[in-house]
């Protein structure tokens, strides 16, 4: 859709006044072999705040398709959720994977 754009100074003034959104990133799990599926569905309940019956949906999602979304969020909160699943899956000896992109 083409909506006018204001020009020149009005666009200056505008830019510096409005906030702005911040840049929101997803975060992922990674399939591996060797995590326990209950593991998984255990740490997307914990950091990520979905029901028993969401995090298995996602679960299945990774299991089933490689990687799936366990949330969006901005970017310094999907960094602090990504590192937390990776030290907790680190103290259990699970190679859990967890990454970011932008969403
Ligand atoms: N593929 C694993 C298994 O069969 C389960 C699994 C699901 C592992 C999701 C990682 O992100 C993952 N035990």
């Amino acid at each position: 859709m083409a909506t006018k754009q204001p020009t020149g100074d009005i666009a200056i003034e505008l830019s510096r006044l409005k906030p702005k959104l911040p840049s929101m990133y997803k975060v992922l799990l990674k399939n591996d072999d060797y995590t326990p599926m209950e593991f998984v569905v255990e740490t997307i309940q914990r950091f990520f705040n979905k029901t028993r019956e969401q995090a298995t949906e996602i679960m299945l999602q990774v299991h089933t398709k490689g990687a799936g979304v366990c949330g969006v969020y901005p970017k310094d909160i999907a960094e602090t959720k990504m590192n937390q699943v990776l030290k907790s899956a680190q103290e259990s000896q699970h190679p859990l994977q967890c990454v970011i992109e932008p969403a």
